[in-house]
């Protein structure tokens, strides 16, 4: 089990968090050369070269998001408020599927819940395995809940601004916003108001700070092939080989599984809207690719 991973890189440099504290240390010239760039969430190999610290080896990610760039997230919290700003289902289905892409465990959460009731999105999410968490500060439903999730896993939180991202951070992890700002400062060398992506350590688990995922436009960026994309709506996954024609794309096909269960309502409309729409993404993205 490695225990060193990537806390912050900035300008060259990586901050590497041991069990003896954090160190400051650069990456052996070797990777650039073989292509790899080190990130946030990296977990690394240190060796020690004429009295410092030098990252020797990244070890395998088991996924990596590029803008912003991090690596080996366990959950994905995708935040939505019930109202002001009005979910999209089709952003948060765009979400959840590249997180089941990424094979990171999307969580939604539901804030805003004392102002409008989540009715609509409740019974979307109840017909797919998709775990949602409701939000309500005045009872405080659901707080321990996203708790719980962080515990042991690696996460970051996206969401649109003004959904209520920091207002739930500072209920879940209340030092959390707190000790951004110092340890910036004090790992920044002047230039925190350049946000890279920083690891927190909170709840049993840790936290990335990821100031891109503010604009879902860099995570709806990675691009899901369209032959994925069924294994990207796990509610799917009992009907995927039931279909009549081996490759079935569930958008018409006679003797469609997916568009039974639809029909029998096994399946939410929303979600299969979703698809759809994803689906003839992927299809134009990869004929313009082959052109
Ligand atoms: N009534 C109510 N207001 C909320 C809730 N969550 C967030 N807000 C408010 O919504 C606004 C945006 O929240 P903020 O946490 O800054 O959103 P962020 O942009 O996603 O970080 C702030 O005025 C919050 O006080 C909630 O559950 N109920
Ligand atoms: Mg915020
Ligand atoms: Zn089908």
């Amino acid at each position: 089990m490695e225990e060193n991973y990537i806390v912050k890189g900035i300008g060259g440099f990586y901050y590497v968090r041991t069990p003896e504290g954090v160190v400051e240390c650069k990456a052996r010239g070797i990777f650039r050369k073989k292509g790899i760039t080190p990130v946030a969430g990296d977990w690394v190999r240190l060796a020690e070269e004429k009295g410092s610290f030098v990252i020797d080896e990244v070890l395998p990610r088991k996924n990596l998001l590029v803008r912003p760039p991090v690596a080996n997230l366990d959950t994905l919290f995708i935040v939505a408020s019930t109202t002001q700003p009005v979910p999209s289902a089709l952003v948060l289905d765009t979400l959840t599927a590249i997180a089941e892409e990424k094979e990171i465990q999307p969580v939604l959460v539901f804030t805003k819940g004392d102002l409008a009731d989540g009715e609509k999105l409740r019974r979307i999410y109840e017909q797919t395995p998709i775990p949602f968490i409701e939000i309500d500060y005045q009872t405080g439903a659901g707080v321990e809940q996203v708790r719980q999730r962080i515990q042991g896993h690696f996460c970051a939180f996206c969401g649109n601004s003004g959904v209520g991202k920091s207002t739930l951070l500072n209920a879940v992890a209340p030092d959390f916003s707190q000790r951004t700002g110092q340890i910036s400062q004090k790992l920044g060398r002047g230039r925190h108001t350049t946000r890279e992506v920083e690891v927190f350590e909170a709840c049993g688990g840790r936290i990335a700070d990821t100031p891109g995922f503010a604009s879902l436009d860099t995570l709806k960026a990675c691009h899901i092939p369209k032959e994925n994309l069924q294994f990207d709506f796990p509610e799917f996954g009992p009907y995927w080989d039931k279909c009549r024609f081996t490759g079935c794309s569930h958008c018409g096909e006679a003797g469609c599984a997916v568009r039974e269960a639809l029909e029998e309502g096994k399946i939410s409309q929303s979600r299969y809207n979703s698809y759809r729409t994803l689906y003839e993404e992927a299809k134009q993205f990869k004929e313009w690719e082959n052109r």
